[in-house]
């Protein structure tokens, strides 16, 4: 059996880097990877429109001064092709590929002492430790199966390498979060036809992309080093600077200009118009109407704008939307908007999608129906800690870990952006940096002796990951941070509220002082 000092599963942007600092630590390591490239989500999600939400330089790594100099983005948000361009030419940079094993998944994990894996070629692997690179969404999308449909079915994150031509297609497109909402634009401009089924209506801002403002990167990348200082000490890892002042004690004008002005500039950061904006519902709502007032003002039949403006939950409970032209899609002859709420889905028959309404014959079917966040990506494997414990009967309830990077009982066992972390509510990359160093300077620590996370540090470090959540309004909405997209999930909040600065400062002390918290 092949013996190694670490074994990492997944290559996408938290693998790769995970592998170049151990083979800095002069480690022999093996990296798993089901695609048959590098990439990860970026490799998956290749649906039409599929692009960041973070803007191009920030989203990008920052651990190599000449990478960083050599890389040219080229436009504001990177598309998805051109993120998985930088994927591969980090790749080939650092010389990456020669120890990832393409084509295979880890199917099953089981410590004694080691890890050793097991994987879909039948090959079985051990090694001392164990780092879960599997990323928080793109490893677990929920696709159905439809035997009886006679068209092609696709669901976004599976989208085929080779493309799908939807040219002259009637196409149904289930889902209106940000992957529907990116893809819908884009389809509607090449299909004869669009139905969107929407379950339920998303709160989305318009991105303004545009092409790299050569001047502008020339800048971040003169002062590199002090912009990267600065976004690691934020909230949420991000350059944008929230406006400190509450929307609450501004007066409506001021209110409506910083809303416009954040609206007008694009992007995520409309949600950092004010400071109490997922704190205070009445803040929130303030938010809330003006995003509605756009939609009415987009939309031109009352009736569907009426129906695509969302009541259900605060804004940024979900994770907030990022369009291009997604709202005014819908004035196009050839786009109808499917409300499931008022006629729910009933089949999917041989000839389309049936709902209380009645039949839409359609040829295919784009199920942007999401995934099964965080815990998924982990639990999709067997993983069995100390007595064979298995993860999936430990995380029954809930996950359970300390600082989002070990859980109590599965030793050695690292996750990178795992639940109870920042992750998905922070720019990944910044988190993702932050927990491949921690995970590099703690294996440096250890040298070679087994580390697990305190069952009691673990408990508190949940019940504190609850507390934060339950101070904002994130808990009011039916989201996938809470697990409430997939039947039987347990309903917990999943990531951490508190911020990639504090959370950073925590796992820094924490080292510091001999890895509290942790038994070595
Ligand atoms: O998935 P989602 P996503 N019948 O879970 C609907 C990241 N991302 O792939 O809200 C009918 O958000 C579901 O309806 P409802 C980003 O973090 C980033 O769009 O559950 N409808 C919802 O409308 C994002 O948040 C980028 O009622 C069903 C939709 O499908 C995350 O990935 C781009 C249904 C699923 O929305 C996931 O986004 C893309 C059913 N049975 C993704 N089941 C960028 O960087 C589900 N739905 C821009």
């Amino acid at each position: 059996m092949l013996q190694k000092d670490a074994i990492i599963i997944g290559a996408g942007f938290a693998g790769l880097y995970m592998l170049h600092r151990l083979r800095g630590l002069g480690m022999d390591v093996q990296v798993f990877e089901a695609g048959d490239g590098v990439g990860g989500t970026w490799y998956w999600n290749r649906y039409p429109g599929a692009r960041c939400d973070v803007p191009s330089l920030e989203y990008s790594y920052s651990f190599s001064e000449d990478l960083q100099r050599e890389w040219a983005w080229s436009e504001r948000y990177a598309s998805q092709p051109e993120i998985l361009r930088y994927l591969d030419h980090v790749a080939d940079r650092f010389d990456l590929r020669r120890d990832i094993a393409f084509r295979t998944r880890v199917t099953s994990a089981a410590f004694d002492d080691g890890w050793t894996v097991e994987t879909s070629q039948g090959e079985r692997v051990t090694a001392r430790y164990l780092i879960a690179a599997v990323g928080c969404l793109a490893s677990a999308p929920r696709v159905p199966d439809l035997p009886m449909f006679h068209g092609a079915t696709h669901h976004t994150g599976r989208w085929p390498h080779e493309g799908v031509d939807l040219a002259g297609k009637r196409v149904a497109v289930i889902g209106t979060g940000s992957s529907g909402i990116q893809a819908i634009p884009e389809i509607a401009q090449v299909a004869e036809h669009v139905t969107v089924f929407q379950r339920t209506a998303n709160f989305s801002v318009p991105a303004r992309n545009g092409p790299m403002d050569p001047a502008y990167e020339k800048w971040f990348k003169d002062n590199h080093g002090e912009i990267r200082a600065g976004m690691r000490a934020t909230h949420s890892g991000l350059m944008t600077t929230p406006n400190p002042d509450s929307a609450l004690s501004a007066g409506p004008e001021a209110r409506l200009s910083a809303f416009e002005e954040r609206w007008e500039r694009g992007g995520i950061a409309f949600l950092g118009s004010f400071s109490d904006l997922l704190v205070s519902e009445e803040a929130n709502t303030a938010a809330a109407d003006f995003v509605r007032g756009k939609i009415r003002a987009t939309v031109t039949e009352s009736r569907v704008a009426e129906k695509l403006t969302p009541y259900d939950h605060p804004i940024g409970s979900k994770r907030i939307c990022v369009d291009t032209g997604y709202y005014a899609t819908f004035n196009r002859p050839n786009v109808r908007l499917a409300d499931l709420r008022t006629a729910p889905l009933e089949e999917f028959t041989r000839y389309g999608v049936r709902t209380t309404a009645g039949e839409h014959p359609v040829d295919v079917i784009v199920f942007a129906t999401g995934f099964d966040a965080l815990t998924g990506p982990l639990l999709n494997i067997d993983i069995r800690g100390k007595g064979g414990l298995p993860l999936r009967d430990k995380w029954a309830a809930g996950p359970k870990t300390y600082l989002g990077l070990m859980s109590a009982g599965f030793p050695n066992l690292f996750t990178i952006t795992g639940p109870g972390s920042p992750s998905v509510l922070s720019n990944m990359i910044v988190s993702i940096e932050q927990h491949v160093d921690w995970i590099a300077g703690c294996l440096a620590h250890l040298d070679g002796r087994t580390i697990d996370a305190d069952p009691a540090a673990e408990d508190a470090w949940g019940a504190h990951v609850a507390e934060v959540a339950g101070y904002t309004l994130f808990p009011r909405a039916d989201s996938w941070y809470m697990g409430a997209n997939v039947p039987g999930k347990p309903r917990v909040f999943l990531p951490y509220v508190g911020g990639v600065g504090l959370y950073r400062a925590r796992c820094e002390e924490v080292a510091a002082t001999g890895y509290a918290g942790f038994t070595i």
